[in-house]
This record gives structure tokens, sequence and C-alpha cells, in this order.
């Protein structure tokens, strides 16, 4: 069979099991990929969530012996959620990204990837292919981007003119050869919104990211957060959409082309008190099936109080209390402190937090203690008198 009619035929056959859009290029070296990544690993700027060798992420021939072209795939996802509950006072409410609304995105590109892989193989028998999504080794954004699938723009996302940044990329590498397409051209042009927008500075540049800074990095982190992005994390329980959501490119761009990505609103702009004494199995139940949940619980629960002291929210007072003083793990006594300060300045506040402080044998959860008993002080000291 032609190649360009395989081609053809994948591209049928994509359009047929509901992959938006599709791309293909070599095998090749990522060259410029190799020393971006090089650059950014030596100024400390990776995540930490990249996986393999700077050789396995830039050569595809080390995944795939006799690798010969790269097929991109992008599912596009919706951007707006219809009867979106209301954040109301008494009532607070978090955020998931749109990343991680409906079903883990990961399980629904890999159903689309078995799909081509099987297609492939009965079409050319002998052939071999493998595919990836997210957690493999390859830059899912490099390959989307020579093969033509969107540019590689100034918010570091790759922007389809088609769905705009919302979509989700993966890929399959196969031994068998098909012609390339062309990368577009970019269309940032001297738009600079996201870099201005961004509430921590993360990027640094259109096209570089300190992860370090980046707020989607930051919700994932397990430790307790520096305090100078706790509140600029805001209500935000995973991940963030800013640098997105501010794209004149993304404007109008909201697809609803696959059932299984539909947000439940409950779930992903869930009331933030419950979230804080949830059980592991309610959690699993309620949050398993999300993406946004691959860290488990504790980091959801963390951001959730980080949330509860942006809001100033008095109702969960009593919750925190109880988290302070009774929580076993100390991230979130450290950060329960650090709500309680933010919400209130009162005798009961400062006897919840000398209580925690007699108690306290965790170094980083004491620190917070102590800050968040400084800030009583100086808060209350002059009102007392001036008053
Ligand atoms: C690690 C990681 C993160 C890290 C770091 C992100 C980053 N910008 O590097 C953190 C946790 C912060 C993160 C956040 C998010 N992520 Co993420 N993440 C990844 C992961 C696993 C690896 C990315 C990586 O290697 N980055 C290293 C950088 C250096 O390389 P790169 O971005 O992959 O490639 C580009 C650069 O190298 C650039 N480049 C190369 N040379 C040069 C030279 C110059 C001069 C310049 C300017 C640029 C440049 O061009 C490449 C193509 O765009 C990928 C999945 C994968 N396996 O690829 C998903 C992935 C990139 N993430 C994704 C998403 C959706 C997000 C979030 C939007 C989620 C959210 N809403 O919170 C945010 C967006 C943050 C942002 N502004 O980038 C999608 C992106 C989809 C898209 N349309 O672009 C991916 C592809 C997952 C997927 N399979 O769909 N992520
Ligand atoms: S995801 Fe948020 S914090 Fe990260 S670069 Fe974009 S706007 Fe900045
Ligand atoms: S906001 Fe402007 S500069 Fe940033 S990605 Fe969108 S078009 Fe490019």
């Amino acid at each position: 069979m032609m190649n360009a009619q395989l081609k053809n035929e994948l591209i049928a056959y994509s359009k047929h099991v509901g992959i938006d859009k599709i791309g293909f290029t070599s095998a090749d070296p990522f060259v410029t990929l190799k020393s971006r990544l090089k650059q950014q690993q030596e100024l400390g700027y990776q995540s930490g969530f990249e996986k393999g060798s700077l050789k396995e992420r830039t050569e595809p021939q080390m995944l795939l012996p006799e690798a010969s072209t790269i097929i991109s795939i992008a599912l596009a996802y919706p951007s707006k959620m219809k009867n979106a509950p209301k954040s109301k006072r008494g009532d607070r409410r978090g955020i998931f990204c749109r990343a991680s609304w409906g079903e883990d995105y990961h399980h629904v590109l890999r159903r689309k990837l078995n799909l081509l892989v099987e297609f492939i193989e009965k079409k050319v028998p002998g052939s071999k292919s493998t595919a990836m999504v997210d957690t493999g080794e390859l830059s899912d954004r490099a390959v989307a981007e020579r093969a033509g699938i969107g540019w590689s723009a100034k918010n570091c996302a790759i922007i389809t003119p088609e769905f705009g940044s919302y979509v989700y990329l993966g890929e399959m590498i196969t031994t068998v050869d098909i012609p390339e397409d062309q990368p577009l051209l970019d269309q940032c042009g001297s738009c600079n919104k996201c870099v201005d927008a961004c509430p921590t500075d993360a990027l640094i540049q259109g096209g570089q990211l300190d992860s370090n800074k980046c707020i989607a990095f930051l919700t994932q982190t397990k430790g307790m957060l520096p305090e100078r992005y706790r509140k600029k994390i805001g209500n935000r329980l995973y991940g963030c959409d800013t640098c997105q959501v501010v794209c004149p490119k993304n404007k109008g761009k909201d697809a609803h082309n696959h059932p299984e990505m539909e947000p439940d609103p409950e779930t992903v702009k869930p009331t933030l008190i419950p979230l804080l004494t949830i059980s592991n199995r309610e959690f699993k139940e309620k949050y398993g099936k999300m993406s946004g949940s691959w860290r488990g619980k504790k980091p959801i629960q963390r951001n959730a109080i980080i949330a509860l002291g942006f809001f100033k929210e008095k109702e969960a007072l009593e919750t925190l209390y109880t988290l302070l003083l009774e929580d076993p793990r100390p991230v979130i006594r450290g950060t329960s402190a650090w709500a309680i300060s933010q919400i209130t300045s009162s005798n009961e506040a400062e006897t919840k937090l000398k209580e925690a402080k007699k108690k306290e044998n965790d170094l980083e959860a004491e620190a917070e203690i102590d800050k968040a008993l400084k800030s009583q002080d100086k808060e209350r000291g002059p009102l007392r008198t001036e008053r």
C-alpha cells in the first residue's frame, strides 16, 4: 500500500473514532528541544514530573528502534461548564482546572491511540508501534508542534487554530513510514497577555516557564506551600488556567465533542468545608476518576484550607481548629494555622493556637503556628488599646 494512501486512511479513521486533530512527523531527533531541556534543567526550571533522560526525551529511536514516524493526536476539551454552582459566603467552593474535568484524559486518549495502533498493525502486518500520553518520555508539545497540530505559544501551550489551547495531546511512534506534515506559523505576534497575566510571574518570558513558580505545579506538590504563593493560589484546588483564559486565541473556543470530558459541576467546583474531612474511600469514589486526583487527597485538602483562608471563611473555623489540633499530617496542621490567622484574630483562635503549639512536634508546622500566633498579636494588639 502506498503510504500516502495509508495516511489518508488513518486521517479518515481518526475522525471516525473521535480524534479531533491528527498530524504526522518524522521520528528524527528533536535537536532544539534537547538544548532547551538542558537549559531548563540547568536553570532549575523543570518540575520533576518530566520522565526519562535527555536522550530518551529527544531521540524517539531510543524508545522504539527503527522508528520512522510519530503520529500526534489532539482531543479538544470544554472550557465552559453548564450550571456552574455559585461560590457563596458560608458555602465557598474551590476549582479544578479544565484539564481535570470529566474522565481522566490519559484514559480517553490512550483508548483512541490503542485503536490507531491496532489499525496500523492490521494495515501493515509486522510493523511496530508504541503510544504515549503525558507520562511518556517524549515532549507531547514538541511532537505536536512539529506535526503541525498547533504552534508553540508564549503561554507554553500548543494552540490549535480550531480549538485554541484546550486540547490534550498524545502520540504514537511507529516503524511505518508516513509522509509528514508541516509545522504551523507562530500566531502570538506581539501579544504578551499570558505573560502579563500570570499571577506568580512563572512565565519568565514568552515560552519559558519556571515550574517552581507555576501555580499548576504548586497545587500538585505535597509539602507546605511557600507563604508568598498562598494568596495567589486563591481557590484553585488543582492546576491553573489563567494563561489560557486570557489568551485571545481561546476566545469562543469551547468544544463539547466528548461526553466523557463533560465536567460534573459538584465535583470540579466542590464546596470546600466538606473536603476537609472527607474519608479516603469517599475521596476515591468522588475524585478518583479525574486526572486531578493523581497526587492523592492531601494536596487537594491543603489547597482547600488555603482557599478557605483566602476567602476568610469564618464558617470553616471549627473544622480548622480540629485539623490544627488533631490531624496526623503536619502539612495539614501547619496550613490550618495559616488559614486561621487569615480568617480571625480572636481569643479563641489564640487559645487554640497556643494549645496546638504545646503539642506540636513537627518543626515546619510549629513554625506556621508561631507565625499565626504572631499575626494574632499584631492584629489584635493595637486594636485592644485603640478601642
Ligand atoms: C512537566 C509538565 C508540566 C509542568 C511544567 C510545564 C511546562 N511548561 O514545561 C507543570 C506541572 C507546571 C505543568 C502545567 C501544565 N500542564 Co503540563 N505537562 C508536563 C509534561 C509531563 C512535560 C512537559 C515538559 O517536558 N516541559 C519541558 C519544556 C521545556 O518542554 P515542552 O513544553 O514539552 O516543549 C516545548 C518547549 O521545549 C518549547 N521550546 C523548545 N525549544 C525552545 C526554544 C525557545 C527559545 C522557546 C521560547 C521555546 C522552546 O517548544 C516545545 C513545544 O511547545 C507534559 C506531557 C509530556 N510528556 O510532554 C504535560 C503537558 C505539557 N501539560 C499540559 C497541560 C494541559 C498543562 C496545564 C495547562 C494544566 C493546568 N491547567 O494546570 C498547565 C500549563 C502550564 C504552562 N503554562 O505550561 C498538556 C499541554 C496541552 C497543550 N495544548 O499544550 C501536556 C502536553 C499534557 C498532555 N498530554 O496533554 N505541566
Ligand atoms: S498556569 Fe497559571 S501560574 Fe502557571 S504559567 Fe500559566 S498563569 Fe502562570
Ligand atoms: S495570550 Fe497572546 S501571547 Fe499568550 S499565548 Fe495567547 S496569543 Fe500568544
